[in-house]
């Protein structure tokens, strides 16, 4: 089974925090870091059954720290832990990963000058900031800041809900051995395809100390609200019986795939339903194939969910088939956090856009695995940025998909370059819609390693 002791308290449920701060640092003097990490960190970080809902242990301030390759490296520890990505780092990806090139990336991004990260979450910032202070005086001048970023849930009923409004978090897979069972939702995944040396690892030769760490894919993603609420407001759809904003809504949802309330499409097709959002039970208990409905084929039917709604693009559940078994290793869990300020009246008003770069918002997106290949990257290389996906790869009949409108790109170095997607007409799903400008810019990010607790005061301390 999992040792849950062991495993990081982020990996499998995430920190469950209204603030979390992304600290990136430099080793500088490894005898001293190694000491420090044994004697002092090792015990600051927080596990998993520490912030298991009804805990009594749930710290104030959760801490959890996480490894670039070459953090590794400034410790000596050479062992392979068989992740290409992770041993070349993010920064080399860049093109993989569909980004406009490094000129967005956050400088402290390019290269591979970071050798790891604390991950800080708590519900005020007074008590993050405490806890760093603790943490930069243990570790004194063995390491140094590259670059923080502040995360924070959004303000009101906005908490849960990403900037661009639509509520997040809801369908992380469950995981066969940890939270399988809990609720009806798609089949649990087994617990190796996120948990390196769990049952269902596919890799057999990593070193044992590995066991119970996890590969954490941090990326910055800078969102531009204004822009995407002027062409969801410039798209209303045609649908009868609605009114002119719930077809200006629909479309918004039609785009990502659940409604601003969480609710996904796939079971309310037409109007938001904040109560099916709310529901645990009901808002991931889908598959977007409906042997209910006579004469539906979940390979051409598109009609209540998009082949190109970014929810169906980066989890295509049946529209591939069963989900579980060999040759499916294409889930992450996420645990991002929204950064950056609320929209300003100033930007919403009529010239819609987010210029000013103190106004900087978007995504801390945090995703978790156990192989960066066929996971994350796999998501957006060979799906979120393929037009192709699902259609015709995957025996989709109708017109070609097109890139995810929320984050997928057009290979290229060109910024908004022209995006053509179909589907998001339910009235004609071959019907295109050319989205002319990128609503999620890539400011960079890196691949580290979240190691078991006990490596911190074992294998990384000597
Ligand atoms: Fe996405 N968004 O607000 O548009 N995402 N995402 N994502 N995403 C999801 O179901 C968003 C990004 C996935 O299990 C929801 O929990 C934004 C990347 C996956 O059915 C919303 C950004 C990648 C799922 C958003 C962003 C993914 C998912 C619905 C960037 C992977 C679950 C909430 C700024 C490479 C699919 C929920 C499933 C859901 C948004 C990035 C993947 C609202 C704004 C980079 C796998």
């Amino acid at each position: 089974g999992l040792n849950l002791n062991d495993i990081q308290g982020d990996v499998l449920i995430g920190m469950r925090k209204k603030k979390e701060l992304f600290f990136f640092f430099s080793i500088k003097d490894a005898a001293k870091f190694k000491s420090k990490l044994g004697s002092d960190i090792h015990s600051l970080i927080t596990n998993t059954n520490q912030i298991l809902p009804g805990s009594k242990n749930i710290p104030h301030t959760a801490v959890n720290i996480a490894f670039s390759k070459t953090g590794l490296d400034a410790l000596n520890i050479t062992d392979n832990l068989q992740d290409d990505n992770f041993n070349i780092g993010q920064f080399k990806n860049a093109t993989d990963l569909g980004d406009a090139g490094t000129g967005n990336w956050v400088p402290a991004f390019k290269g591979t000058n970071i050798h790891g990260v604390f991950l800080l979450a708590a519900n005020r910032t007074q008590f993050i900031d405490s806890k760093l202070a603790d943490i930069q005086q243990i570790l004194g001048d063995s390491i140094t800041e590259n670059y923080r970023l502040s995360g924070a849930a959004r303000p009101g009923n906005e908490e849960g809900h990403e900037h661009f409004g639509y509520l997040d978090g809801v369908s992380n897979p469950a995981v066969q051995g940890f939270d399988d069972g809990t609720r009806p939702q798609p089949p649990a995944i087994v617990p190796g395809r996120f948990i390196v040396g769990a049952s269902g690892d596919t890799f057999t030769n990593r070193p044992a100390w590995a066991t119970g760490g996890s590969f954490l894919v941090f990326r910055q993603l800078q969102q531009k609200v204004p822009e995407f609420n002027k062409f969801v407001e410039d798209h209303p759809l045609n649908v009868p019986g609605l009114s002119q904003q719930e077809n200006t809504d629909l479309f918004g949802a039609r785009l990502i795939g659940r409604w601003k309330s969480g609710a996904p499409i796939d079971l309310a097709p037409l109007r938001d339903d904040p109560a099916l959002g709310a529901d645990s039970q009901r808002n991931n208990n889908f598959t977007y194939d409906h042997p209910e409905i006579p004469g539906f084929d979940v390979k051409s039917n598109q009609t209540l969910c998009p082949y190109s709604a970014h929810l169906r693009k980066t989890r295509p559940r049946a529209t591939l088939g069963a989900e579980t078994g060999p040759g499916d290793d294409h889930h992450i869990i996420r645990a991002g956090i929204p950064y950056g300020p609320e929209v300003t009246r100033a930007e919403s008003s009529s010239n819609k856009s987010s210029t000013d770069p103190s106004l900087e918002r978007g995504l801390a997106f945090v995703a978790y695995q156990s192989n960066i290949d066929t996971a994350f990257k796999f998501i957006q290389r060979s799906w979120i940025d393929n037009a192709q996906f699902p259609s015709p790869v995957a025996g989709i009949t109708g017109n070609t998909t097109g890139v995810d409108p929320i984050i997928g790109r057009n290979a290229g170095t060109v910024t908004d370059a022209p995006r053509v997607i179909t589907g998001t007409d339910p009235l004609n799903t071959n019907k295109s819609f050319t989205l002319n400008s990128e609503f999620v810019i890539s400011r960079g990010g890196e691949y580290f390693f979240s190691p078991p607790i006990s490596a911190l005061s074992g294998k990384l301390a000597t």
